[in-house]
């Protein structure tokens, strides 16, 4: 039978990232995206003009109906969250869904290169603390696991030219609880990595140097890792597909006009995710 995830992230027009990154790469992988919205906006919220339409109010709704119809899903995916409220209302879905064989993956959507996302505010970031303690599997980038570990962001960073750096990463997350824990976009001198915590196992993929941040890519990354785990690979091979596929898909976003608050042409690599079952 078809798997199925719930994703609890928001609905942005432009942007290329929550739910419209979710949903696609997902489906494509064979899995059914069941979309808890945290919130409507006409553009993600580093645009300079945004309208938001908060679903806060709506969330407890959706759980009692599911709830009332014995829904069963094969994972919690939460990425972006407009308010500590509604991670409230994720820890009780949590609750309710997260029985045996469920899996939930936090990616813990703060914000990035040392500062917290325009509209997000510090009590949030407390609550995510919480949620992230209870997930099987977590995707934060450097930014957000410091803000999870107490860690300082431009001392961690600063270091990057040393030899130690990623053992240094490594000990910050190994503070959490969390055993299976994946560090995107870490930037080097040669490039941008990612590090692959599961248990005692530490591994880094590399990958190539970029000098701009786009939107989404993180959103991407955490999806397909939702879908590899869901089908059945380990959070290395995992990684590596999501890296390999958000590589992609910056490449040719590069090799057209773009404007990275729109995001990255990953649609014509979907195909990269399917697997002939
Ligand atoms: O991709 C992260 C993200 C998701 N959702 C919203 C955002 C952001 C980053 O700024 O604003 C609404």
């Amino acid at each position: 039978m078809t798997k199925k995830a719930v994703v609890v992230n928001d609905l942005s027009g432009f942007g290329k990232c929550s739910l419209t990154a979710s949903v696609a790469v997902l489906s494509a992988m064979g899995i059914q995206p069941c979309p808890l919205p945290t919130a409507v906006l006409s553009a993600q919220t580093e645009f300079k003009n945004y309208v938001c339409k908060d679903l806060t109010g709506e969330m407890p709704g959706f759980i009692s109906a599911w709830k009332e119809n014995r829904e069963r899903f094969d994972a919690v995916y939460t990425g972006y969250f407009a308010n500590e409220k509604q991670i409230g209302y994720a820890l009780e879905l949590c609750g309710a869904f997260k029985k045996d064989g469920c899996m939930l993956l936090v990616d813990p959507v703060m914000g990035d290169e040392g500062r917290l996302y325009p509209a997000y505010h510090a009590a949030a970031a407390e609550a995510m603390k919480e949620l992230a303690g209870c997930a099987d599997i977590i995707t934060p980038n450097l930014t957000e696991l410091c803000i999870l570990t107490g860690e300082d962001y431009f001392s961690l960073s600063s270091n990057s030219e040393k030899s130690d750096y990623f053992e240094r990463i490594a000990d910050a997350a190994r503070k959490l609880e969390c055993r299976q824990i994946i560090v995107t976009g870490i930037g080097t001198k040669g490039g941008i990595s990612n590090l692959v915590l599961s248990d005692d196992d530490a591994r880094i993929i590399r990958g190539k140097r970029r000098n701009e941040r786009f939107s989404g890519t993180g959103d991407l990354f955490s999806s397909v890792v939702c879908g590899g785990m869901l089908n059945g690979k380990t959070p290395y091979d995992s990684a590596l597909l999501a890296a390999r596929f958000v590589e992609k898909s910056i490449d040719d976003t590069l090799c057209e006009p773009y404007d990275p608050l729109y995001g990255v042409n990953f649609e014509n690599n979907l195909s990269m995710l399917t697997e002939v079952k």
